[in-house]
């Protein structure tokens, strides 16, 4: 192989690893979207001014922005090396994008179930890559609320209302009916994948059975994306929990943000009612991280 056939396999390497995170990111961008609108509550007081919830219409365009801008006007070009995924030119489409996104869902449906063979592949697994460097680039100029350092560092140390914080044994405790706290990944001054919760790291979480629960989530890492998915124990053991975790509740999972920008850290909330009594995670469902220790225990009693 003479040297640009190499840089041409090289190049076309590189757009198959992007394009396989730029899907599963859409993906995420979609569920941020959706919970956007359909969140019924308020962010967990005391909420910092957030900027109004993104509509489908503007993660359409960014997302069309952040496509073109990744991947040029390839129209045709082959995606994941699977012939059911259609062309770039039909990612870019609005059914394409809806596909991806899961036309408004919690979360997108084929999230939720087995991945079509291929999707990801060995594009997410292959060559060195940090997915959640790359995830975090390409979100990092997503639509969605956001707060200051400043706010986020104060989310951070936070006690929620009406809660417990026994920080010896490294538990918060609600008693309540109506649970809001703010969860921020990977603040300053912690060590990089974990979770910080009233100013403790990746405690237990403990809600009464029936509880309507609002976290609100910051991406607080200057250069990682995180994202937060309730979920039944044992997946924290996965690489890949965007393949392995099941949100444990219906609006359970926001998968994932991107870096913060000079706008300000990427600031999503999610809401679900803890309806079934049992022991459950709260992970990051970016690969690698649950694994790497970034999950906590959530439990229902
Ligand atoms: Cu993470």
């Amino acid at each position: 192989m003479n040297t640009e056939e190499t840089e041409i396999m090289m190049t076309r390497k590189r757009n198959t690893i992007l394009a396989g995170v730029a899907v599963l990111a859409a993906a995420g961008l979609g569920a941020g979207v959706a919970v956007a609108i359909s969140s019924p509550g308020q962010p967990p007081a005391p909420a910092p001014a957030a900027s109004s919830a993104a509509s489908a219409s503007p993660g359409y365009s960014w997302y069309q922005s952040m496509m073109s801008g990744r991947y040029g006007s390839g129209a045709g070009t082959p995606m994941m090396g699977g012939s059911s995924f259609g062309s770039y030119g039909w990612m870019m489409s609005q059914a394409g994008y809806r596909w991806m996104t899961g036309a408004g869902a919690p979360w997108p449906g084929w999230m939720t179930s087995s991945l079509p063979a291929g999707m990801m592949g060995t594009a997410m697994m292959g060559g060195g890559t940090d997915p959640g460097k790359v995830m975090g680039t390409l979100f990092a100029n997503a639509p969605g609320p956001r707060v200051t350092a400043a706010q986020a560092t104060a989310l951070a140390s936070q006690a929620p209302a009406g809660a417990q914080v026994a920080v010896a044994a490294n538990t918060i405790t609600f008693t309540t009916t109506t649970v809001r706290l703010a969860i921020v990944a990977s603040p300053p001054g912690g060590h990089d994948e974990t979770f910080r919760v009233a100013g403790l790291v990746n405690p237990d979480i403990i809600v009464p059975a029936g509880a309507r629960v609002t976290i609100q989530i910051v991406n607080a890492d200057p250069d990682t994306a995180h994202g937060l998915v309730v979920t039944a124990s044992g997946a924290t053991a996965s690489w890949m929990p965007m393949m392995t975790a099941r949100p444990a509740f219906t609006g359970s999972a926001l998968w994932f943000l991107g870096n913060p920008t000079a706008a300000g850290m990427h600031a999503g909330t999610i809401a679900f009612t803890a309806a079934t009594p049992g022991t459950y995670h709260y992970l990051c469902a970016v690969p690698g991280h649950a694994q790497k220790g970034m999950a906590g225990t959530f439990t229902v009693r």
